[in-house]
């Protein structure tokens, strides 16, 4: 049975001043849960909570509060766009947004926020696709003066503690039910992996809206007990002269510190550099090594499973490789006779309670005999060492460590009015690993509008880098588009 999730915070060091520190803001443990019991006492009962996910303190208070109550938490990426963050709203279900200091402006873009501390409206302005109005939502603001001491009871470690949105190959992105005891399993097991302990001090400055930035990046420190340094952005720079000791990237982050060599020299000092979110291009593996002295840690993950594989701080750490399962976790790979890659699939106490009110697309996740798929391609070594050949589908796209459906990029281009069909890719970037492609047959618009256009309406990530226009799809007889008859990018 694994301890409370927030256990680290009460702990006796808990009034050191730079505990935390995002973006060049810093509080003590002491302050955050003392800040985070004034949220909790504000949200406690609610069956959801949203979170303006920013990087700022506010964002880590708002969280730490709504796990201290036992309210699961929706990040919502803080750039997303009308149609996305309504979405997001109104599948989950929330009526209360957290928001930090930027909040209540950002909101009022829609609709004007409350007084300072009074409840106002905010949510999705525009419809998406004709959704309607948006969803009625009241904006909380996070005031980091505020304390209050939470008596509440340990929520049950079988409750959700945070709905993740994450995207599938179509439609709109789908929320990830992630439990409390699924995320502490996970956090002690990448501990032990990685001797992570409260001597460490993590710096990295990856969005706090997925599992890498938030569960890992936030949660993972506030469980070790370790100092968290979030850089505000991964800028080489910055991470340079935070100085700490574990640092996490996603691969675009260290292909740009291997492109920054005094900020590279710089990390010589640290224990441990993990990379994670997508493959770490080989080239770049061997560059980090040249400048700083160590060969990074390679981890695997999924929004649906947590962290599952992983190489180790006293182990072997070899190009191209994710290494071996987590304490708990079990891998196979579903191989057709006589091939040694196939499907990686996973059992184990790290993965998600299903999809919110999707039972079909939950089920089409196992197995009949229950394992995760998980839709990448892999092959396991004699020794144990795992390696992620690619996806089965090529509607998942990953750029700059963001997961993107093709399908949502699709639909959010052919709102635009001068759009009659799209098709979009996610085509080899040396710096992103895929950047996305949209091919459209369009009248009278722009590339650059097209690409302002679904910037406006999604996440800024999820916006296509370059638009082809053609005259018509190529399709099959069936009238189905033929991905891979598009010209090259
Ligand atoms: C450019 N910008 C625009 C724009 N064009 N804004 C609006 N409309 C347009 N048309 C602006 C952006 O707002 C931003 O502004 C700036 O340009 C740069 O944007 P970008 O080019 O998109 O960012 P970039 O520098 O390319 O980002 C690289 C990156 C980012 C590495 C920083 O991709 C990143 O943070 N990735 C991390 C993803 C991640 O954490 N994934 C984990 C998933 S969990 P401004 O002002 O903001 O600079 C997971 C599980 C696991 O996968 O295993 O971990
Ligand atoms: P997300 O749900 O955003 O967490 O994305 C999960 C996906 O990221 C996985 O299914 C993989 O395709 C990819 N991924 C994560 N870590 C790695 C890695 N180390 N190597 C290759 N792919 C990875």
């Amino acid at each position: 049975m694994s301890a409370p999730l927030l256990t680290s915070l009460a702990e006796p060091d808990g009034d050191r001043p730079d505990a935390l520190t995002v973006a060049g803001r810093s509080c003590s443990r002491e302050a955050l849960l003392g800040a985070a019991g004034a949220v909790a006492a504000r949200i406690a009962g609610a069956p959801v909570v949203a979170v303006r996910a920013t990087p700022t303190v506010e964002t880590v208070t708002a969280v730490v509060g709504a796990l201290l109550a036992g309210v699961p938490v929706v990040p919502v990426p803080p750039d997303s766009g009308p149609a996305e963050r309504d979405h997001i709203l109104r599948d989950s279900k929330a009526a209360l947004l957290l928001t930090g200091p930027q909040g209540a402006e950002d909101a009022g873009r829609q609709a004007p926020a409350g007084p300072a501390g009074a409840p106002g409206p905010a949510g999705g302005g525009g419809p998406a696709g004709g959704a309607g109005p948006a969803a009625p939502v009241e904006t909380v603001p996070v005031d980091l003066a505020e304390r209050a001491a939470w008596t509440g009871p340990e929520p049950d470690p079988k409750a959700a503690a945070f709905i993740l949105y994450t995207s599938g190959t179509t439609g709109a992105p789908k929320g990830a039910l992630i439990s409390r005891r699924a995320v502490a399993a996970d956090l002690d097991a990448l501990a032990e992996a990685w001797a992570w302990t409260a001597e460490d001090t993590l710096v990295h400055g990856l969005p706090l809206f997925h599992v890498h930035g938030l569960v890992l990046g936030v949660l993972g420190a506030l469980r070790t007990g370790s100092r968290l340094v979030h850089t505000g952005r991964p800028a080489p720079a910055a991470y340079a002269e935070a100085g700490g000791s574990l640092y996490f990237g996603v691969p675009t982050v260290w292909h740009r510190v291997t492109q920054d060599p005094d900020a590279a020299r710089a990390l010589s000092s640290a224990r441990l550099l993990v990379s994670g979110s997508a493959p770490l291009p080989a080239p770049v593996f061997r560059d980090l090594e040249l400048l700083t002295g160590h060969r990074p840690v390679e981890r695997y993950g999924m929004t649906e499973t947590l962290i599952t594989l992983s190489t180790r701080a006293d182990g072997e750490r070899r190009p191209g490789y994710v290494g071996t399962p987590l304490s708990g976790i079990r891998t196979r790979v579903a191989a057709e006779e006589g091939a040694e890659i196939g499907e990686l699939q996973l059992t184990g106490p790290t993965l998600f309670d299903g999809y919110l009110g999707r039972p079909e697309a939950t089920t089409g996740s196992y197995t009949e005999d229950g394992w995760f798929r998980t839709g990448d391609i892999a092959a396991i070594e004699p020794d144990g060492f795992h390696r992620i050949v690619g996806r089965a589908s090529t509607d998942l796209i990953k750029s700059g460590g963001y997961r993107i459906g093709a399908g949502e990029v699709e639909n959010a281009l052919l709102d635009h009015p001068a759009v009659r069909e799209a098709a979009v890719v996610g085509a080899p970037h040396e710096d992103l690993g895929q950047q996305i492609v949209a091919y459209v047959v369009a009248d009278g618009v722009s590339e650059a509008e097209l690409i302002d256009f679904v910037a406006g309406q999604l996440s800024v990530h999820k916006r296509p880098r370059t638009v082809r226009f053609l005259d018509a799809l190529p399709r099959n007889a069936m009238g189905k588009p033929q991905k891979k008859l598009l010209p090259p990018a």
